[in-house]
């Protein structure tokens, strides 16, 4: 009879769900769970700090539609893991941190880095557990994926005392789950007759597109319903569920649709911040909320229909319950209006795009970016002025290929999202387009990439600063030391580090070929370029479009 570790048990129950990847930094007491990992052939990614590791498993989790596994040591370890928990949760990406606490027989007396780690995580995950034995930690694993996977995705803990880690336990005296098969949640029907009647008599029909509908795969239902001549808009991370170059796609004429419409029909998403918290809509808008959530449908929105359904169900209900004439003919007009608006914003965008001036405009930098970008590549934005006019700019035309700074606007994000979807998806192109702050405050993820092979492709547009030269120029005191501007560092350096691909550029006519060289290299690669610390965003908001 064969005695088996805590660690080979976790590692083959996460095999179980499905689950073929593991990230973490190792420390104790979680090592078995490493070297469970890496027995079990799973693969095991060694990050550099918890923060950037526990983001590069939440990008692999929202593309491969399972949660990203990161395992932490103890007290520090875990507290570093408390962002990345937040964002995941608020940003509805499926991510499960397994971190190691001290041991049994020492709490209470000031173990090393003691510390209740399910207090400490408990308000930012949507659910917390500890293993309580060691033949129970694949029933635990299993609660623990199910929970961070089911419904809304989110964050969740759970918490391994030291002792049960490396404790042996009969092999054939251990169950191990497999994950449940899950059907999806239908619409009423009733309810959907509504909302096609709604619809069918608005004039100024509006579909919005959240997180949830590119969760749910339902691009092309809801792309059904908007060709009958309904205009879109898509929330940040939701860019890509239809894509982008649409007729209908409505993001570059956002205000007008979201204040304009008379009719709204939010497939998986939240009235938060993102959506002016549902006080940008006309007072009689009728507004339709479908989410799988049911408490979701109280906001600070008047929602006055709510649908707890999954989004691609729904769409495809609603889109057999409208035929191609259903929609009212005034509801052409409107659709109109916001193309003409949205083709006049994306006008006024021009020149900077085209504009050869030295420093480098950085809409120029980012069109720049745009022509070299096959359809499928997973975009990252990240950075004040940089996510800002990338979100103008940058397309996305292939479901769950958008990532920015999320519901929680978080920096930090853009090196180990660019390189955790590298990961999860190794032949397409995943690239950064990063502010030199953003790609400053999690550098060292480079090692983790080019130790493991993954080819990230990651674009600094450095303009010396958070938000470049502004905040320094214009918030913060006359000739007072340099706070939100920064030095111009040599970050292509990064690359060089670790053996990658590095370019440096200065004038607008070298960011093609430079991009050009990086794409082709076959390697990581780091492309700086300097651009104008005092250029800013031309109108609108940096975080929202
Ligand atoms: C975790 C976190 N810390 C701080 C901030 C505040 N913040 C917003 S943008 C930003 C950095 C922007 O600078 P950079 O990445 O260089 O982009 P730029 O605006 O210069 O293009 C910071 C620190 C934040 N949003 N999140
Ligand atoms: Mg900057």
């Amino acid at each position: 009879m064969a005695q088996v570790h805590g660690g080979t048990l976790a590692a083959r129950q996460l095999e179980r769900c499905g689950i073929d990847t593991l990230f973490g930094v190792v420390a104790g007491p979680m090592i078995e769970l490493f070297s469970g990992g890496q027995s079990e052939g799973l693969q095991v990614v060694g990050c550099r700090h918890e923060l950037n590791g526990c983001f590069m498993a939440s990008a692999w989790g929202w593309q491969k539609q399972r949660p990203g596994i990161f395992v932490a040591g103890s007290g520090p370890a875990v507290t570093n893991c408390v962002t990345p928990l937040y964002v995941a949760t608020e940003s509805a990406m499926p991510l499960v941190v397994l971190g190691g606490s001290a041991f049994s027989s020492t709490t209470g007396h000031g173990g090393f880095q003691e510390l209740d780690q399910i207090s400490a995580t408990k308000s930012v995950c949507k659910w917390t557990g500890r293993v309580d034995s060691t033949e129970r930690i694949p029933e635990w694993i299993h609660l623990a994926v199910g929970k961070a996977l089911e419904g809304r995705p989110g964050g969740v803990y759970l918490d391994f005392p030291g002792d049960l880690v490396g404790a042996t336990v009969e092999e054939d005296e251990v169950a191990f789950r497999t994950a449940p098969e899950i059907s999806s949640p239908h619409p009423d029907p009733d309810a959907v007759l509504r909302v096609a009647d709604l619809l069918s008599s608005a004039e100024r029909p509006l579909i919005l597109v959240g997180k949830g509908a590119a969760w749910s795969n339902a691009g092309p239902a809801i792309q059904k319903l908007v060709d009958l001549g309904i205009p879109y808009v898509c929330a940040p991370m939701a860019r890509g569920t239809l894509p982008d170059d649409h007729p209908n796609f409505a993001n570059a004429a956002r205000s007008q649709a979201l204040s304009g419409a008379d009719v709204i029909v939010m497939f998986g998403g939240r009235f938060n911040w993102i959506f002016g918290m549902g006080r940008r809509f006309a007072p009689d808008a009728a507004i339709v909320q479908i989410d799988v959530e049911p408490e979701e449908l109280s906001s600070g929105a008047h929602v006055s229909l709510g649908i707890v359904a999954d989004a691609r169900a729904t769409a495809e209900a609603l889109s057999a319950a409208l035929s191609p004439s259903s929609l009212s003919s005034s509801s052409a007009g409107w659709l109109k209006s916001l193309q003409e608006k949205a083709e006049r914003n994306e006008e006024g965008l021009r020149s900077a795009e085209v504009d050869d001036s030295q420093p480098i405009n950085p809409y120029r930098a980012v069109a720049e970016v745009k022509g070299v970008l096959p359809r499928d590549a997973i975009v990252t934005a990240e950075g004040e002025t940089t996510m800002g006019i990338c979100r103008a700019m940058l397309p996305s035309f292939v479901n769950r290929s958008r990532f920015n700074a999320g519901t929680t606007g978080s920096m930090g994000i853009g090196v180990p999202y660019t390189v955790g979807a590298s990961l999860a998806c190794p032949d397409r192109l995943s690239i950064g387009v990063l502010g030199d702050y953003a790609f400053g405050s999690a550098a060292m993820a480079v090692e983790t990439a080019a130790r493991v092979g993954a080819k990230p492709v990651l674009v600094v547009l450095n303009n010396e600063g958070i938000a470049g030269h502004m905040l320094q120029d214009h918030m913060l005191p006359a000739d007072s030391p340099m706070i939100a501007s920064l030095l111009p560092a040599r970050y292509e350096k990064m690359a060089e580090m670790v053996d990658g691909h590095a370019e440096y550029v200065e004038a607008p006519g070298d960011i093609r070929p430079a991009l050009d060289r990086a794409l082709a290299s076959g390697k990581l690669a780091v492309v700086h370029v300097r651009v104008d610390p005092k250029a800013s965003r031309v109108g609108g908001s940096n975080y929202l479009q």
